[in-house]
């Protein structure tokens, strides 16, 4: 099990370290790219080597971060760490298929309430609304000077996962970190114009998973389905197609149920109030946060659908 430890702890274990491999999250968000980037350009800053994986393909939306360019697929060959650094990873399984190099310490910086603490250490601050909102208060802390694309990436984490500051897990501090970065040069209608864009593919799956929209418990819960192919569509931006059920007035629950294969559905769940969705995530195996979480559930859409609603009705 990992040893907890506090913001000058793993500050310190950076300072310690030289040649980190830095690993993110497959079906990676905001969050993970940004706090991965972030984390790279500060190491860099403080003279130390850095590479970053993340074993999934990157949406494209987050291109306008330019340190996603040196963010690789795999680990590089012929490099050798004496640290490795996982962000925003909840259990190890999320980091996908790499061989992560054994007798390396390591550390976790993250922000789930699920994490299983599969590093040597932890730093978990399961109150902050993003990875990234660890990292700017301990670069803060430090007095690093961040350029201006590490800004972005770090309020741009901030931002989706917190769904730019409208969800409960947005605190003073949050904003107060958003403020440091848009003050050091992070740049807030950039990042916006950017990320409110859509593809006109993506408005044509959004008519598709919308068509899907029905409900369940009296309204309270939502739900939506991208088949197989709205999958192909837009499947890298999945997570967007969640608000769908999620906007509706009276929905506490909302679960978007996505094809994976043939009787393996991946689920979204989000909620609004009070509903805790990362405790009915973890009853079938998945894990996140209070307010959204995920998990994947081996039965065709439907059915899937069925065994979600007859447990959701029991935290409604
Ligand atoms: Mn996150």
């Amino acid at each position: 099990m990992a040893q907890k430890i506090s913001k000058e702890e793993a500050f310190q274990f950076l300072e310690k370290h030289t040649r980190f491999l830095l690993v993110g999250h497959i079906r990676p968000d905001g969050d993970d790219i940004g706090s991965i980037c972030a984390l790279h350009n500060a190491l860099e800053s403080m003279g130390k080597e850095a590479d970053m994986v993340i074993n999934d393909e990157l949406p494209d939306r987050f291109n306008f971060i330019e340190t996603t360019r040196l963010i690789n697929r795999d680990i590089p060959e012929g490099r050798t760490y004496d640290a490795v650094v996982f962000t925003d990873l909840a259990n190890r399984e999320r980091a996908g298929e790499i061989h992560i190099p054994e007798n390396v310490e390591s550390l976790c910086i993250d922000h789930h309430v699920s994490n299983e603490g599969y590093t040597d250490y932890l730093y978990l601050r399961e109150n902050y609304a993003a990875t990234a909102e660890l990292l700017a208060e301990m670069f803060f802390d430090h007095g690093l000077k961040l350029s201006r694309d590490t800004c972005n990436a770090l309020y741009l984490a901030l931002g989706t996962d917190s769904g730019f500051f409208k969800f409960s897990c947005t605190s003073s501090h949050t904003l107060l970190m958003a403020s440091k970065l848009v003050e050091m040069g992070a740049d807030p209608a950039f990042i916006s114009n950017h990320l409110d864009v859509t593809t006109a593919e993506s408005m044509k799956t959004y008519k598709r998973v919308l068509d899907t929209l029905h409900f369940a418990a009296d309204g309270k819960i939502g739900i939506a389905y991208m088949d197989k192919q709205s999958m192909e569509m837009d499947g890298i931006n999945s997570d967007y197609y969640v608000s769908i059920p999620r906007k509706v007035a009276g929905v506490e629950i909302a679960f978007l149920l996505k094809y994976q294969e043939e009787n393996v559905t991946r689920v979204s769940l989000r909620s609004r109030e009070y509903a805790d969705v990362s405790q009915l995530a973890a009853h079938f195996g998945g894990g996140g946060h209070v307010r959204a979480a995920g998990c994947t559930i081996s039965l065709p859409m439907e059915e899937a659908e069925a065994e979600l609603v007859k447990e959701a009705e029991k935290i409604l």
